[in-house]
């Protein structure tokens, strides 16, 4: 496979944008990379020297819950301490402006509901880092808790994790079926894979799932024109390299309008 000639085009993308009805978004960490938010993998990956993807496991959590929780609420202080950036702002305007605009979102960072994204249009795939969790079984017990301090359910007083999916856990089923639902529905025009590796299934497996025969996928990545990916791409597909949070705002431009200095909208 290869890209077709205007693949990188803006003028290009706006002309697909003008006829798209149906969008579908994945949305992944590089979203809120500009918001001071490191990502996964790659540059930032790393928490206190070990990868943030290790620590994101219930084995992780079984073998050291302090250690779990300290880089939870490490995350969700440096997520409150962030803002939305004009990516999200650009996102939750497209959704106002197009009914048929569905985002699906792994980010447990709460930043695309600050950024007033409308609820029925935003799938949070792996929860959110505001939100305990009460551990899978109370009978199920963690020795040795190395902290009286960690939190406990106030009913059955067993450990607390936070409300996210780890590897290996299932998402919300029902979630997933409306979404493949949403997907099989009529075919989607425009795929949006804005600041993700695209590895962690079944959020990729969306993306798969809706890319139909008119379909055009969209890659918003500071990697998504190196050789890889540009191997990957069919010539109706297009790719923009760069930071999220500068794309977006131009390429959702003829839907979303411009946006203000600080990245919102009127
Ligand atoms: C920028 C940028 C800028 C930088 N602008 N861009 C089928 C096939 C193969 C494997 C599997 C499969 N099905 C299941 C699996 C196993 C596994 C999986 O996918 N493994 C792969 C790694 C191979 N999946 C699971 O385990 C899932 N569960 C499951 O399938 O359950 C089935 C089951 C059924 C019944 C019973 C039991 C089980 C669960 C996956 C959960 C992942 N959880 C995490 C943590 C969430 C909580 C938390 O935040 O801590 O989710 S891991 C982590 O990775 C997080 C992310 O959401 C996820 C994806 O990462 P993302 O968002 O793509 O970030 P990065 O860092 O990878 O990429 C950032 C990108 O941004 C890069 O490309 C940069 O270039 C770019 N970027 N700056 C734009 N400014």
């Amino acid at each position: 496979m290869a890209p077709g000639k205007n693949y990188n085009n803006i003028a290009a993308f706006h002309e697909k944008l003008a006829s798209s009805k149906r969008i579908l978004a994945l949305c992944g960490a590089g979203l809120s990379a500009s918001s001071g938010l490191p990502t996964f993998r790659g540059a930032g990956g790393l928490w206190r020297s070990r990868n943030a993807t290790d620590l994101a496991t219930p084995e992780a959590f079984e073998a050291d819950p302090g250690l779990v929780w300290l880089f939870y609420t490490y995350r969700r202080h440096v997520a409150l301490t962030a803002s939305p950036n004009p990516g999200h702002f650009a996102l939750a305007t497209l959704a106002k402006k197009l009914p048929e605009f569905l985002c699906l979102s792994p980010n447990v960072d709460n930043l695309h509901i600050r950024a007033a994204h409308p609820g029925s249009q935003l799938r949070l795939l792996h929860g959110s880092l505001y939100q305990p969790h009460p551990l899978l079984d109370p009978a199920h017990t963690l020795d040795p808790i190395p902290s009286a301090s960690l939190p406990t359910c106030p009913e059955c007083e067993s450990l607390v994790r936070p409300d996210v999916v780890w590897f290996g856990e299932p998402l919300d089923e029902a979630m997933l079926t409306e979404i493949d639902a949403w997907i099989d529905a009529t075919e989607v025009d425009l795929v949006l894979a804005i600041g993700t590796s695209a590895v962690v299934w079944p959020p990729a497996g969306s993306t798969e799932r809706a890319r139909g025969k008119k379909t055009s996928l969209v890659t918003v990545n500071p990697e998504a024109e190196m050789p890889g990916n540009l191997r990957r791409m069919r010539t109706r597909d297009f790719a923009f390299a760069g930071d999220a949070a500068v794309l977006l705002p131009q390429l959702l431009e003829p839907v979303t309008g411009k946006p203000r200095a600080d990245g919102t909208y009127k």
